[in-house]
């Protein structure tokens, strides 16, 4: 780990007689300043008619200080306010260069720099890492040509067709407005009430239901562009692209009630993980693809690639590996970097160019608006997080914030007076698809956007049988808070058009007595086949990389199984954590001390992915009268963990309730505990809960 500085109330800083701060001068520190750079003499009291007397409306150092305090908050995101980021590169290894001009997809080798934040949707900034949400993937890569944001999800598909309906989908997720809550959650009725009314939803339920938006780390999800674009080579031809991001670690989710904890023990799971990796000096890293195609086989898919509730599954187009992106820095400040930037999709190269799905045009618009009202300026392009690397030249000027001094007396074109000033190039500019747009104009939903139900169906034949349990039982839970029968009744409704099974199970666990009729489809369903790529378990990686072992420990553990485990897991790429009652350390059973980096009670097992227990017999006794360590054990156990025990972590086991199984592995059997802690025990899984 790098070590961080430490600041200037460390060590060095003691109380005065007074009570005052004093600190000791070091020759290297800057003088502290006002805005306007005057030296400050006191940054500790303001200015007073007297040391027990008012203060005094002269201090301009406590008026500059608080005003500026005061207006240091910019409004959040209206949706994915809550998002970490990093820096990075996107390099190509195949280039496209038959269908694009794009240089950032047709020069090889190249690094470009990228800029990727990650996001919950529903959430305020302040709000949880870990709810059941989509999350934000979205990339600015910061080309030759100019910005190309890439502003997608997690999950390829989107809830509505049309961006007229994106107030009202996102209204309803939010809290309700009368109460303020429940923050950060979909389980709630105005969200469920939306959905029930909205058939063409249904896609995007399956996915937000499915383990997928449950991820274990940000590192480890896919992103999707979600809407077809257009790719335009030099002869003007246009090919469809879909744009895919694909964890080279391999995709990981939580289990529900470990999702629910982990808000608890440790709000900031997703941001800390993704610092705690760039910190260690590690990397994220995502192979880039592409699903090409052309508008005669688009005319032959049993569906409307342009819309956005439709994914094309990897069977009818496969996906081309063509670059890989790497995160490797975490911002400097969070605020200039992680708040402040400002993505748009409408932030496209030469080469690369929109296609119509009605829900990206009303995107196009949408962005940059809302960063006039967020940012405040239309000069929010000049914040460096925003501005592009290329050289850049415009005729745009002034306005609030404006940072820029042009020179000169042209901000015009044409001009004649200034023959080095910027114009327009037929050649090199951004040109759009020629297409025949012809056809009759009104406010009317494609005919081929109809179907809702037959993608639906085709994701959840394609989760393995653990899945489409847990989408059961995500959708009892949601459903469960809600408090309108007959919302429950016509979700249930939809479900038994996806899946006739699917809708049973899921009455079943709400208790109804009676199953509410199906709904009636607009077309008849199509029985697409299942698509192998859908499944995420089925995709899962078993490995260790990237992946964090816990083990807990106490005054009397074996110091030599502990290093063994610990040089063990490292090798195979895992972070290791110990665990101890008192963050001091313990004192091992040859005598020596060991440093501890978490405390038990602030260090729970839904913080790993595996655990090992190295206690001596009396610790092991000991501990069973501890909460936090019989917790740790069975929610190890319980959110289907690989345990590694000794003799003394058996009391503990006894206390937990816990029958050992194929995943509860002896310590001193490193190999058999790391090959276990490569996966969830997936088997145990009916054994501990009673899924839908
Ligand atoms: Fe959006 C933010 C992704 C539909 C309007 N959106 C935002 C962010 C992501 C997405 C990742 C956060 C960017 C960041 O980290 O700053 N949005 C999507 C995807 C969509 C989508 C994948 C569908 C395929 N969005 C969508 C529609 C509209 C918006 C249809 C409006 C018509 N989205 C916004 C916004 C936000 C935003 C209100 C909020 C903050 C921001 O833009 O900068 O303009």
């Amino acid at each position: 780990m790098k070590k961080r500085k430490q600041d200037d109330t460390g060590p060095d800083a003691h109380l005065g007689t007074g009570g005052e701060l004093h600190q000791h001068a070091h020759a290297e520190h800057p003088p502290l300043t006002t805005q306007q750079g005057i030296p400050i003499s006191d940054n500790q009291n303001s200015l007073r008619a007297h040391p027990r007397g008012p203060t005094l409306l002269e201090d301009f150092v406590l008026r500059e200080k608080i005003t500026h305090f005061d207006h240091e908050r910019i409004p959040e995101r209206i949706v994915h306010a809550r998002g970490s980021a990093a820096h990075g590169f996107f390099e190509l290894t195949d280039s496209l260069s038959d269908v694009t001009t794009a240089k950032v997809l047709t020069e090889v080798g190249v690094q470009t720099p990228v800029f990727t934040r990650f996001s919950t949707v529903a959430g305020g900034a302040g709000s949880v890492d870990t709810p059941r949400d989509v999350r934000g993937f979205a990339v600015k890569l910061y080309t030759k040509e100019g910005n190309w944001d890439l502003v997608g999800n997690n999950v390829p598909v989107f809830f509505i067709q049309d961006a007229m309906k994106f107030p009202d989908v996102v209204h309803s997720v939010k809290m309700e407005p009368d109460r303020g809550f429940p923050q950060s959650a979909s389980a709630h009725d105005t969200f469920w009430d939306f959905i029930s009314l909205t058939p063409e939803s249904m896609h995007t339920v399956m996915w937000i239901m499915s383990d997928r938006t449950i991820p274990r780390s940000l590192r480890m999800i896919e992103g999707f562009g979600v809407h077809s674009f257009r790719l335009l080579n030099a002869a003007g031809e246009s090919t469809f692209v879909k744009f895919h991001w694909r964890p080279r670690l391999g995709m990981q989710s939580t289990v529900w009630d470990e999702a629910v904890k982990l808000a608890g023990a440790d709000p900031d799971f997703h941001r800390r993980d993704l610092f705690d990796t760039l910190d260690a000096g590690g990397v994220a890293e995502w192979d880039f693809a592409v699903q090409l195609f052309t508008q005669e086989e688009a005319d032959g898919f049993p569906f409307d690639h342009l819309d956005p509730t439709k994914l094309i599954p990897e069977e009818l187009v496969p996906l081309r590996v063509i670059g890989r992106m790497v995160l490797d820095r975490w911002p400097d400040n969070f605020f200039a970097e992680t708040e402040q930037v400002a993505f748009c999709p409408a932030n496209l190269v030469p080469g690369i160019d929109f296609s119509n799905d009605p829900l990206l045009q009303g995107r196009l618009f949408s962005y940059l608006d809302t960063q006039l009202s967020r940012l405040g300026s239309p000069n929010f392009t000049q914040i460096p997080v925003n501005a592009p690397k290329c050289p850049f030249a415009h005729h745009q000027r002034d306005g609030h914030m404006q940072t820029e001094q042009p020179k000169g007396r042209v901000n015009y074109e044409p001009s004649s007076l200034a023959p080095d000033s910027p114009r327009a190039d037929p050649n090199a500019g951004f040109k759009s698809a020629a297409v025949d747009e012809g056809g009759v104009r009104g406010r009317v939903r494609a005919e081929s956007f109809a179907d809702h139900y037959s993608q639906a169906r085709q994701f959840f034949i394609s989760q393995t049988e653990i899945e489409q349990s847990h989408i059961a039982s995500a959708l009892v839970f949601e459903l469960s808070k809600v408090e309108h029968v007959h919302v429950q009744q016509t979700i249930v409704g939809h479900l038994r058009v996806i899946d006739e099974r699917l809708g049973q199970r899921v009455a079943d666990g709400l208790g109804m007595d009676k199953l509410p009729p199906a709904a009636h489809p607009a077309k008849p369903v199509q029985k697409l086949p299942p698509s192998a790529a859908l499944s995420l378990i089925g995709n899962a990686k078993d490995t260790l990389e990237g992946r964090c072992i816990g083990i807990l420990m106490a005054d009397g553990s074996d110091g030599a199984v502990i290093s063994a485990l610990k040089k063990a897991a490292q090798a195979q790429g895992a972070r290791v954590k110990l665990v101890a009652p008192r963050v001091g350390g313990v004192t091992l059973a040859d005598g020596k001390h060991q440093a501890a980096d978490g405390q038990l009670a602030g260090t729970p097992s839904v913080v790993f992915d595996a655990v090992a227990l190295v206690l001596s017999e009396d610790a092991g006794r000991k501990l069973c009268r501890e909460a936090a360590a019989v917790d740790f054990v069975r929610d190890a156990f319980g959110h289907l963990k690989a345990i590694a025990t000794d003799a003394g972590a058996q009391a503990l086991l006894q206390a937990a309730g816990i029958e050992p199984d194929a995943g509860v592995v002896r310590a001193d059997d490193v190999k058999a505990f790391l090959k276990a802690a490569t996966t969830r025990q997936w088997v145990r899984e009916p054994k501990v809960r009673t899924l839908a």
